[in-house]
């Protein structure tokens, strides 16, 4: 096959598609030279594939934006700007909502990658005072969310989605964009893992507050007088809280926040911090029953003058709780571990509500208000697969959002691309591919999916533990031919003697995943006494007030707050309707190539890993038995007519036999083309080079032509 010298006259491939012959071990081969020698892109078709190069390379310049600008997607090295650069070309041009999908472990460069992509088109897109301002909100939103994310250190990191819209006008310009974010790892705020840290936010603020500030929030400087953010040396290299800190308001001010706004902000963060030091001890009641009380008043004290709330009010709410019997009110003392499960169920709600806030207050800023028609380019940031030693609650929806994802890759790649050469009566072999919709209904279907027997295990009314839940599933999903656990008859059975705990296996595309279900059910609960939401709406703080809505005794419903994993299923439904109806066809996968953060390591195994859970190789196999490219006939003649005496100025016949024409004329061998019903299709991106090369060569010539005689009459 012929292709492009730029992507042939690299290390190894640039383009996979050009990979010859095909096999995993040839893929990892191509990825592993080009990345020693410091190519970290390479190109499936229109897919990029990024390998993190852990150091700074010289390839993001302005220069290097002014190079792919305008360009042929594939007439330069691959680079994440060219994809950036393809979809935005395409939203402006062919008026058609783009998105670009970006997927990969934690650590492989995702946030980097979607900064990139963010830059290059904000590098790239109108001009002008107020666009300029427009464009400063969009890139500052970042590090104002990142402060409230924690990094990628060596297990996962909170935030495992985020999605970006930015809206232009019809000439291509940014007028706003609304972000989302999915699923916050809230439970971070109480507990981490040793080694890793809590959200950024609170070491940097006690690095980077003012002496006056600290005070004034009620906090220490030293990060070891939290429970929430452990005792060891919370500082990573090459980080500095400090400066981050400064940038996080910095970045804030950009995007509008007040400085009353950002105040309001950072007590509220100062309650969760103190809400961890306070003390719950035991003590017995008068009646010789055991209750929880307040071991050291200073923290509550501490929180209450912050927020504007009697003492008693917050101390009554964290050790009591009102149960209501036949319509009469009883208060119950708690136990030290209900207690204790109720401080920090406050604590992970003011955390996680605050950062929704924040992410509305950002929306707010950046949102558009005219109705005139918008294009859309959206960007996600989001999670790869998850498998790790232990897996929890959160792989398990991760992972869930990944099987999502893929079935968009599936439905808007393979299908779509094949349907359409059978559409268009093309000559087709089929590619045979796996259809992973039945994993997704194991998961979600609304009544024997996972998740829809976990809510039903969680509202039941009872005694509910983990075993229970596990108990049903084994029930229900016994001969589901991707469920697997130790109960279970069919030949599917766990039998590995090393898993500890009551665990199900679920058989992912990219491979088997055994889940603990230990914590699901209080996970998906995420129940918060209603008597601390009450105290909290009875505070003089107007922010931490409006937080908890239905704290306030006229609204106060006796409905269940939706479970988290209905929500997540609900915040997925939605994202994935946003991308069905754009052209998802922009992705990017990233891949880690150590667990070091070594610049220049390549581990084979954990690549092949990444290679597999991409589904890499079937993507390839895809691209390469279809044609590079497509356009409808009218179109297409429209572009190159110029080319051909018979075509230019005006073709009197059809469109397609026009096209025919032109073609003909030009030469192009018939193997590279398929006449379709309503489109033409060429095989190789180096034809369609050709027709770009020789149109430009034509237009200049015209240009000339027109000018010499404009020339001739002045
Ligand atoms: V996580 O969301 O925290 O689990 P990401 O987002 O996949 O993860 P991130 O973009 O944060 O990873 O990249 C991790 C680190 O790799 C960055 O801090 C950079 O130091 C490094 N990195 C990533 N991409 C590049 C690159 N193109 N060039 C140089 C890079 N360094
Ligand atoms: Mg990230």
């Amino acid at each position: 096959m012929e292709a492009n010298p730029s992507l042939l006259d690299t290390v190894g491939v640039g383009d996979l598609v050009l990979l010859d012959p095909l096999s995993e071990e040839s893929l990892l081969q191509n990825l592993k030279e080009r990345f020693r020698h410091q190519e970290i892109y390479t190109y499936i078709g229109n897919v990029v594939i990024s390998v993190n190069p852990y150091r700074p390379l010289p390839i993001y310049s302005p220069q290097t934006v002014e190079d792919y600008r305008n360009c042929n997607f594939f007439a330069l090295k691959p680079h994440i700007y060219a994809i950036a650069d393809d979809a935005y070309r395409s939203l402006r041009d062919r008026d058609k909502d783009q998105c670009i999908l970006i997927t990969g472990e934690s650590g492989a460069g995702k946030t980097e990658a979607s900064k990139q992509v963010m830059s290059y088109v904000a590098a790239v897109c109108g001009k002008g005072e107020e666009v300029n301002q427009v464009k400063e909100q969009l890139l500052q939103s970042n590090p104002v969310l990142e402060g409230g994310c924690p990094p990628a250190l060596r297990r996962t990191s909170s935030s495992p989605g985020k999605y970006m819209d930015v809206e232009f006008d019809f000439k291509g310009q940014p007028l706003g964009g609304v972000i989302s974010n999915y699923l916050l790892e809230k439970s971070r705020v109480v507990r981490h893992v040793k080694g890793e840290r809590n959200f950024h936010i609170f070491y940097q603020l006690l690095a980077g507050g003012s002496d006056q500030l600290l005070k004034e929030l009620k906090l220490e400087r030293d990060c070891g007088h939290y429970g929430y953010l452990g005792r060891e040396d919370p500082s990573l290299p090459g980080m500095d809280d400090a400066a981050n800190f400064r940038a996080v308001q910095d970045a804030m001010t950009v995007i509008g926040f007040s400085p009353a706004e950002v105040r309001a902000l950072l007590e509220v963060a100062a309650v969760v911090l103190n809400l961890g030091n306070v003390r719950l001890g035991s003590q017995f009641q008068a009646s010789g029953i055991e209750s929880c009380s307040i071991q050291d008043n200073q923290a509550v004290r501490e929180i209450c003058e912050v927020i504007g709330l009697p003492e008693s009010v917050l101390e009554k709410a964290l050790c009591s709780r009102t149960v209501e019997a036949k319509k009469e009110k009883v208060v119950m003392g708690l136990s030290v571990a209900q207690g204790c499960y109720g401080r920090d169920a406050l604590a992970k709600n003011i955390y996680n509500r605050l950062f929704n806030w924040l992410v509305n207050r950002i929306n707010a800023s950046i949102k558009v208000d005219s109705s005139e028609r918008r294009k859309v380019m959206g960007v996600l940031d989001i999670y790869g697969f998850e498998i790790f030693q232990n897996n929890s609650f959160e792989q398990f929806v991760i992972n869930y959002c990944n099987e999502k994802l893929q079935q968009v890759f599936i439905l808007m790649t393979l299908k779509e691309e094949q349907e359409e050469y059978v559409r268009e009566g093309i000559q087709w072999t089929p590619v045979d591919f796996f259809d992973n919709s039945i994993i997704c209904s194991l998961i979600e279907d609304s009544k024997a999916g996972i998740l829809a027997m976990l809510d039903e295990e969680c509202l039941r009314p009872g005694v509910v533990t983990e075993e229970t839940f596990l108990a049903k599933l084994n029930q229900v999903c016994a001969s589901h031919k991707h469920y697997e656990s130790r109960a279970t008859q069919n030949a599917q059975r766990i039998s590995d003697a090393s898993l500890a705990g009551p665990c199900f296996r679920v058989h992912h595309y990219a491979g088997k995943v055994t889940y603990n279900v230990t914590g699901f059910v209080e996970k998906n609960n995420d129940l918060l006494f209603r008597d601390l939401s009450q105290a909290m709406w009875k505070a003089r703080h107007e922010l931490l007030r409006s937080l908890f809505p239905e704290g306030d005794p006229q609204k106060a419903s006796l409905r269940r707050p939706p479970t988290a994993g209905s929500q997540f299923k609900a915040s997925i439904a939605t994202l994935m309707k946003n991308l069905y109806s754009k052209n998802p066809n922009y992705i990017r996968w990233c891949i880690k190539p150590n667990n070091n953060k070594e610049p220049g390591v390549f581990t084979d195994g954990l690549v092949q890993m990444q290679v597999r859970y991409l589904g890499l190789l079937e993507n390839v196999r895809v691209r390469r038995a279809g044609y590079a490219y497509r356009q409808g006939y009218e179109p297409c003649l429209e572009r190159y007519k110029m080319l051909c005496k018979q075509t230019w100025p005006k073709w009197k016949g059809g469109a397609r036999d026009g096209v025919q024409a032109l073609l003909t004329d030009l030469c192009i061998p018939p193997a590279e083309l398929a006449y379709g019903r309503t489109k033409i299709f060429i095989r190789t991106p180096r034809t369609v080079f050709d027709l770009e090369d020789r149109r430009r060569q034509r237009m200049a010539d015209l240009a000339s032509l027109i000018q010499a005689t404009y020339r001739g009459w002045r």
